[in-house]
């Protein structure tokens, strides 16, 4: 029997196959778990409707976060297909383009600011407040995505790192809230991958080259170790691990001092 069989998940992220989302849909389908999924627009429709279709699955749902009533609208359609679930997979972020180099504090907007935090941190607590009548399985786990400019002073990461510093705090908050109902809230702070969400972002080859020449492991991370780390965090193995941030980074976070050669 596999580890995930009986467990339905509800995976909201996907834009491409090198999606963080999709490694873990991959892994969560493997190890048995049933999907559903949405789209944050028709540009993403038939992409993600491929995608599903790949894990077995004819549930996909739209879901732009930033638009008023689009969760709940979106858990109405699911309802009627699930009466219950029991995994979420909180995959996605947003702040504008420009606001994602340059200096901090020249270049941050009120606007900027506060959509950042409303897409990448908010949307999670309308999610779980608006989710948590149907997350009733045996051990309901809620995992999301975050990145170590949350907790640490890096170059262009700007007002993400903020809104990530949020989405963390939000994870301890939303696992203190939720225990009683033995919801666990957790997030995994993934090294950085070749997503669209890194498409055109200054320097992230250099990025990537600086993990592999320093991080512990000599390399940098898959969304498939993503995804099975994901798969651990669902499944009743970590029915003790609640507001959690776990690394998949290739020990990247804990270096002191870069490989002197
Ligand atoms: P991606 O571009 O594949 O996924 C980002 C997703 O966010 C897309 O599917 C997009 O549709 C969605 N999204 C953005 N705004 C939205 C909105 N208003 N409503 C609904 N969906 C919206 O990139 P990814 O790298 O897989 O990103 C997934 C998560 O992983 C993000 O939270 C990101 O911050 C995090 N992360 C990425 C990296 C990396 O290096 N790629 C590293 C650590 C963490
Ligand atoms: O969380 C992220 C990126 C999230 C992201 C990406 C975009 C690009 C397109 C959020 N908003 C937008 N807005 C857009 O218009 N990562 C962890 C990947 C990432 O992005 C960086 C990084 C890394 C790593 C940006 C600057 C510096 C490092």
């Amino acid at each position: 029997m596999k580890f995930l069989e009986g467990k339905k998940a509800l995976v909201l992220g996907i834009a491409s196959n090198r999606s963080i989302a999709w490694g873990i849909s991959d892994s969560l389908r493997k190890n048995g778990a049933e999907l559903a999924f949405t789209y944050q627009n028709d540009k993403l429709k038939d992409r993600v409707d491929k995608l599903a279709r790949e894990c077995d699955s004819d549930i996909i749902m739209p879901c732009d976060v930033s638009e008023e009533g689009s969760i709940k609208n979106m858990l109405d359609q699911l309802s009627k297909k699930w009466t219950e679930f029991d995994i979420i997979v909180h995959s996605l972020a947003f702040a504008p383009r420009e606001e994602l180099e340059g200096n901090y504090v020249d270049k941050t907007t009120k606007e900027g600011f506060l959509s950042a935090h409303s897409i990448s941190s908010y949307s999670l607590l309308e999610l779980c407040k608006e989710a948590k009548p149907m997350l009733k399985g045996s051990n309901p786990s809620v995992i999301s995505l975050s990145y170590l400019g949350a907790v640490r002073g890096m170059p262009n990461y700007n007002v993400m790192g903020v809104a990530k510093a949020s989405l963390e705090a939000n994870v301890r908050y939303l696992a203190y809230a939720m225990g009683a109902e033995n919801i666990r809230v957790n997030c995994i702070s993934a090294g950085p991958i070749k997503t669209l969400a890194a498409a055109g972002i200054s320097d992230f080859r250099k990025m990537l080259d600086h993990v592999e020449k320093n991080a512990p492991l000599r390399r940098n991370v898959t969304i498939q170790e993503v995804g099975d780390t994901a798969s651990f965090l669902a499944s009743d193995g970590a029915s003790g691990i609640t507001g959690q941030v776990l690394y998949v980074d290739s020990g990247f976070n804990i270096i002191g001092m870069p490989a002197i050669d």
